[in-house]
């Protein structure tokens, strides 16, 4: 396997305790909506990322405000980082109008032109030639902008990856294709769909460098992109990141994943991003009790209030159904 170089970075003690913020603050706001759908008080289809947030702090964390980002269905956290209010991120995924897609759509394909999100279809693949497109236009705009395209590996066996990657190779596009590996499409584990062990490897058949990290390790996930973005902007292509971790959740959450064994589970959650990042923290001194407290705070007030605003925002209309509609 090719590796593709990395940058050294250094962090400030205030960028470090940042990520540990959006950490945090991104595993509440599944947890909390996990509840809310058993509760019954949210009703869109809701496919928690918890386990998974090192992937999109690690890399929403070395963005720019310019630079695109295609998530997938588990991604929320990332419209956050990239700078929707938690309210109404709530807001949208309780149908409301105070949402994004002002209580439109089933929650999951709303994106965010002027901060760089693009709202992704349900087709599983096929945000990847529409990424490619967007970092297409960024090279003929002759901007050092970058896509950052997500995508899990079970939509790495669709032919939409596979022209997605053929494009962005032969054109050395500026597009980080990062690749959410948690081991299951819905209840398919990895062995059962693919005959190699690493979905990074299939970059290489492109003419680009794929890279399999630790993706429950932050700042892993954080030197790589760096490292990639780095080369995008420089005109050096695209990269393949594969992040390899889990989902504790279901596919959604009216999936109990019976698929797979609690020991399969207890193993992955004694790898939780979060406590491994906090330990990292503390063994620097930069996470004192005292700190991780007012996060711990600020996160709890921040979930509060936007469930608050999502369940007193009003439902849509009827009119809600003809307005903004283009012939
Ligand atoms: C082209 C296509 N095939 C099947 C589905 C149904 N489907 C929705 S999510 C999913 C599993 C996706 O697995 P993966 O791509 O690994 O992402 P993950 O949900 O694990 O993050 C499937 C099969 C779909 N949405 N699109």
């Amino acid at each position: 396997m090719a590796t593709i170089k990395r940058t050294k970075f250094k962090l400030s003690t205030e960028q470090l305790l940042d990520m540990f913020y959006w950490l945090k603050l991104i595993r509440a706001f599944d947890e909390r909506l996990s509840v809310l759908v058993r509760q019954g008080k949210v009703r869109s289809g809701v496919y928690t990322g918890i386990g998974q947030e090192a992937i999109i702090v690690g890399t929403c964390f070395a963005l720019r405000r310019e630079d695109y980002i295609c998530p997938l269905h588990r991604d929320l956290g990332s419209f956050l980082m990239k700078g929707v209010e938690p309210r109404v991120m709530m807001a949208q995924m309780f149908g409301k109008e105070g949402g994004l897609s002002r209580g439109r759509d089933s929650a999951l394909h709303s994106g965010v032109n002027e901060l760089g999100i693009f709202g992704n279809t349900s087709m599983l693949g096929a945000n990847l030639p529409v990424a490619a497109g967007l970092a297409y236009t960024y090279r003929m705009e002759h901007t050092d902008h970058v896509v950052v395209a997500y995508f899990g590996e079970g939509a790495s066996n669709t032919g939409d990856f596979h022209e997605a990657l053929n494009f962005a190779g032969v054109q050395r596009l500026p597009i980080l294709f990062i690749c959410e590996n948690n081991q299951y499409a819905y209840s398919v584990p990895i062995e059962k769909s693919m005959a190699i062990d690493d979905v990074a490897e299939r970059a290489h058949g492109y003419g680009f460098d794929g890279v399999a990290i630790n993706g429950n390790d932050v700042l892993a996930v954080y030197q790589s992109t760096q490292g990639a973005l780095a080369r995008a902007r420089s005109g050096g292509g695209p990269t393949l990141i594969e992040c390899k971790t889990y989902r504790w959740h279901g596919h959604s959450e009216h999936d109990k994943a019976f698929y797979r064994s609690d020991e399969e589970l207890a193993m992955w959650k004694s790898r939780d991003p979060i406590p491994t990042f906090t330990t990292y923290l503390q063994a620097r001194h930069v996470l004192t009790d005292e700190k991780a407290q007012e996060v711990e705070s600020r996160v709890a007030r921040t979930i509060d209030e936007a469930v608050e605003f999502a369940m007193n925002s009003p439902d849509p209309g009827p009119e809600a159904a003809v307005s903004d509609l283009y012939a």
